[in-house]
């Protein structure tokens, strides 16, 4: 009889990574709230380690309020070397197991083990090796999900945090996502959060009462991706070496716009969405490029480059405005606009120019 095709996917997650890589390179920090990041006026939290969580401060929180929320919290500059270097070591220990491994940025992977190098009998046990090789090897923590796909495995990895291991089996899949907040989805953000519980969707159980239509009526192309995981079912493979090179937004537009004023009005709504985009993928880059296609098909690129990364909609909106108001427009109509930011803090781990075009 032929077994069912079922895949074993782990993903794996170190804990407050730029924290506990500054807590294990300098003891004074051990043990401390610190925050990775901040510094400046207009700092954000990059990373808290798990000491500065019990005062509520979180990634991407505005320095300020974090030393309001901990009036004792060490502000530490980021190091991206010494992340990038822990970042190729866990890359090494995970393709000793399987040449199918897919990072997602600095710190976390997915890996197919479905077939692995090593004989183990179970991608738990592959897991926990994996973890351990991690801490002798690095002396930082991981945490481990376990499933027979990307959107389970990744859920698990989050579960049992930090330092977790957890293991949705085959036959408990369909029950676990039943149950799961949406907020819980990996690729439900915020917005769309608060529409689906107007929508009086709560949990997985509640996606499945709609059709595949409906969601996609509803939700886009995304709708049908909600579908599918709401039963449990993702079937996106584990693509090697590939991560996200830069996140854009671009508009096609119904007609042809000869009015630079319609054009900068179309491309604030543009990097309205770009901002979006950037903060949910967590892809802060240092370049943006402005593409322009003219009505002849003719097409543009201007780019230019800050010191550093683009995280706020200001920044992106004063530089977006810098290059288009360099371009002159006289006799020329232009049929589409878009925006990118490249340049991405997680670039160097592969060195493959791959664009990612995954939608969450
Ligand atoms: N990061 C960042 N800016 C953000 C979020 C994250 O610069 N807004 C960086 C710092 C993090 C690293 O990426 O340490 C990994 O991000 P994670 O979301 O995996 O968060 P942590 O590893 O810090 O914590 P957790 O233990 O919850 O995974
Ligand atoms: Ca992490
Ligand atoms: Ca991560």
């Amino acid at each position: 009889m032929m077994l069912p095709n079922i895949r074993k996917i782990i993903h794996i997650d170190m804990d407050a990574f730029f924290a506990s890589v500054e807590q294990r390179d300098n003891p004074e920090l051990s043990g401390k709230p610190i925050a990775v990041g901040g510094l400046g006026n207009r700092g954000v939290v990059a990373a808290a380690s798990y000491e500065a969580r019990k005062y509520g401060v979180f990634s991407a929180m505005p320095a300020k309020t974090a030393k309001k929320k901990c009036p004792f919290l060490i502000f530490v500059k980021p190091r991206f070397e010494a992340y990038k270097q822990v970042s190729n070591h866990i890359r090494q220990i995970f393709l000793e197991y399987t040449d199918l491994v897919e990072p997602l940025s600095l710190d976390e992977a997915y890996l197919d083990v479905t077939t692995h190098k090593k004989g183990k009998p179970s991608a738990t046990l592959i897991a926990k090796e994996i973890k351990q090789r991690i801490k002798d090897e690095t002396g930082l923590t991981a945490s481990a999900g376990i499933s027979i796909n990307k959107f389970l495995a990744k859920i698990a990895s989050d579960y049992d945090k930090p330092n977790g291991l957890f293991l949705i089996k085959p036959d408990e899949a369909k029950a676990f996502v039943e149950e799961l907040p949406i907020e819980k989805f990996f690729g439900i953000g915020k917005v769309t959060a608060r529409k689906m519980h107007k929508l009086g969707i709560s949990n997985g159980k509640d996606l499945k009462n709609f059709t595949e239509f409906e969601l996609i009526r509803k939700f886009g192309k995304q709708g049908s991706y909600y579908y599918h995981i709401s039963r449990a079912i993702d079937s996106r493979e584990v693509k090697p070496d590939r991560l996200r090179k830069s996140v854009g937004a671009e508009n096609t537009f119904e007609y042809d716009i000869d009015n630079p004023d319609e054009m900068k009005q179309q491309l604030l709504l543009i990097a309205q969405t770009l901002i979006k985009r950037i903060e949910k993928s967590k892809s802060f880059g240092k370049t943006l490029t402005l593409k322009i296609k003219f009505s002849d098909f003719k097409q543009i690129t201007r780019s230019k480059t800050e010191k550093f990364e683009i995280n706020d909609f200001e920044t992106l909106w004063k530089l977006s405005s810098e290059i288009f108001d360099l371009l002159d427009f006289t006799n020329r109509k232009v049929r589409l606009l878009g925006l990118s930011v490249s340049n991405l803090q997680y670039d160097n781990i592969t060195g493959q120019p791959v664009q990612l075009t995954f939608n969450f």
